[in-house]
């Protein structure tokens, strides 16, 4: 399988596939910029380092590569659903997508010096089991001096397709309960440890206990400031109106096989989503594309 990616889409000193974690198959991007893995599994952005920095994003060290299981870290890829299958608890949690192997539609290298890969998912017999539509999904990431996450799906069916989707973010952080979170002080949120209950603050978000809002509009600019890192993460989206923010804290991290009892501190969620009032339902033939764009500056930078 390697050797058929490598023939087929490497580019000499700018993309290559490897055997990665788990003994998966991964695309590694490089350029003058930094690199990314994307695992070909769940179509997953695993690491994004720029040149000069440490990782920006976070994987477990417990996590698994099993088929079936999703990756816990990297930028998981939620589709066709987020949380809990709405009316079928028996289907797996934030929907399939993350769960199965995709395929390296093509890759490319532009004159700005940044690089391109785009991976595809189309119906299976898995993914019909769960959800009987007819689809195609495409997750695109460009290694520029940002990184770009597209997740663009298009109704193929000849009936309307309702989504509830997210790109679920993992970000490093030095500790997180020494980092600033800015940019949705006074935006409504459901408090999903609440109930759902709305609510709003108008202060930066600071993390002493589990977190788990879903944001009510599309925020423009979310930094994450991280003095340990003496690093600012900054954060825009486009076809999005829902930002996720979560960290598990103590007891649920516990919970959680593939989390380790301390990795709490190692890392913080933000996500670019559609949920709830912001479902995306697509005529015939429609798409949508959900983008999240990520980028570091020196926290001591003007
Ligand atoms: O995005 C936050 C969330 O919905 C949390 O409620 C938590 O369940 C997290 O996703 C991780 O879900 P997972 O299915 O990956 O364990």
């Amino acid at each position: 399988m390697l050797e058929q990616l490598n023939n087929t889409f490497a580019i000499p000193d700018h993309v290559i596939f490897q055997t990665g974690a788990g003994d998966r198959p991964v695309a590694v991007l490089q350029n003058q910029y930094g690199q990314a893995t994307i695992s070909i599994y769940g179509g997953h952005v695993l690491t994004y380092t720029p040149n000069g920095q440490t990782p920006v994003l976070w994987v477990s060290k417990h996590a698994k590569y099993e088929n079936g299981i999703a990756i816990r870290g990297g930028v998981p890829i939620i589709f066709p659903w987020f949380g809990s299958h709405p009316s079928d608890s028996t289907k797996p949690s934030h929907g399939f997508a993350r769960r199965t192997d995709w395929h390296v539609q093509h890759t490319n290298q532009h004159a700005n010096g940044s690089t391109e890969i785009c991976l595809a998912l189309t119906p299976t017999e898995f993914t019909q089991s769960l959800w009987a539509h007819d689809f195609v999904l495409q997750v695109t990431v460009i290694l520029g001096a940002k990184l770009e996450i597209a997740m663009i799906w298009q109704n193929l069916s000849d009936t309307p397709m309702s989504v509830t989707n997210a790109l679920h973010t993992y970000f490093a952080v030095a500790d997180s309960t020494q980092v600033t979170i800015k940019g949705l002080e006074n935006i409504p949120y459901l408090d999903q440890l609440a109930a759902m209950q709305r609510q709003q603050s108008a202060k930066p978000i600071q993390i002493s206990a589990e977190v788990d809002r879903i944001y009510l509009e599309s925020a423009a600019q979310i930094e994450i400031i991280d003095p340990g890192l003496a690093r600012t993460i900054h954060i825009t989206k486009q076809g999005s109106q829902s930002t996720v923010v979560w960290n598990p804290w103590i007891a649920k991290s516990a919970r959680m096989s593939d989390f380790g009892d301390l990795e709490y501190r190692e890392m913080v969620c933000v996500e670019a989503a559609n949920i709830d009032d912001a479902t995306v339902t697509l005529a015939p033939n429609d798409s949508h594309e959900t983008r999240q764009i990520i980028s570091v500056s020196p926290l001591n930078a003007g």
